[in-house]
């Protein structure tokens, strides 16, 4: 589905996996997202801190094709100029990359854009950007979600600041009624909580990249968005 703008919608209830291709056991990439998706993830982010065209360039465009055979929103992690250049559906930026409008800017309305909320203050500092922006912004639909993060400590990335834990995501819940799709420490035995805490999407590495089974926790995971 697109929105007016040629945008792909962004699914309200989604399962959302974050690619690590370190975390695959040994595994290819591109099978444990195929099994993933095969499972039920409805969105793929590629993350790849270090990538550098001559060495990834293969995997990325293997794991867009996956994506676009099935259907499956693809995001770029960090890099607008890249999404546009492969034509991926979207862009999630942290808040120590460029800033959001500058993202949106460089994307143009026609594709997703998403950003990490790390504190309160991230949100407050959201508000504050949108409000005071010219007319061309109007639209309130800059960015189309959000990722809070981290909901709990996790060895997958070692530089995030305190975690929201399940009372910071539901006050977050009141404070916005943006998307909010959890990161951070998820799995099965605590995705529940999560979604009860208020946040509409779950997002994962570990606990899907390094599953024994990666297409049945996919499967799992998923049951707790229904
Ligand atoms: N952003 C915030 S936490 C995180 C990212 C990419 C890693 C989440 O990994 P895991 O293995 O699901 O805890
Ligand atoms: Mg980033």
């Amino acid at each position: 589905m697109y929105d007016v703008k040629g945008r792909r919608s962004f699914p309200k209830k989604s399962l959302y996996l974050v690619t690590d291709s370190s975390l695959c056991l040994g595994r290819s990439l591109a099978w444990v997202v195929e099994q993933a998706i095969l499972g039920g993830v409805d969105i793929v982010q590629y993350r790849e801190k270090n990538y550098n065209p001559i060495k990834h360039k293969q995997e990325l465009a293997l794991i867009q094709d996956i994506c676009r055979n099935y259907g499956t929103l693809f995001i770029i992690n960090d890099d607008p100029s890249l999404t546009l250049e492969i034509n991926a559906d979207g862009t999630h930026i942290g808040q120590s990359d460029l800033e959001f409008l500058s993202a949106r800017k460089i994307l143009s309305p026609s594709k997703i854009l998403g950003l990490s909320l790390e504190s309160m203050d991230d949100l407050k500092t959201y508000f504050a950007r949108m409000s005071s922006h010219p007319l061309d912004f109007k639209d309130k639909n800059l960015v189309d979600y959000f990722g809070v993060s981290p909901i709990f400590p996790t060895s997958t990335k070692l530089d995030t600041k305190k975690p929201w834990g399940l009372e910071g995501l539901q006050e977050l819940r009141h404070a916005t009624d943006m998307p909010l799709v959890a990161i951070g420490g998820i799995h099965l035995e605590n995705g529940a909580s999560i979604i009860k805490a208020g946040a509409d999407s779950l997002a994962v590495v570990s606990a899907i990249c390094s599953a024994k089974d990666p297409r049945l926790a996919a499967t799992e995971l998923k049951q707790l968005l229904r």
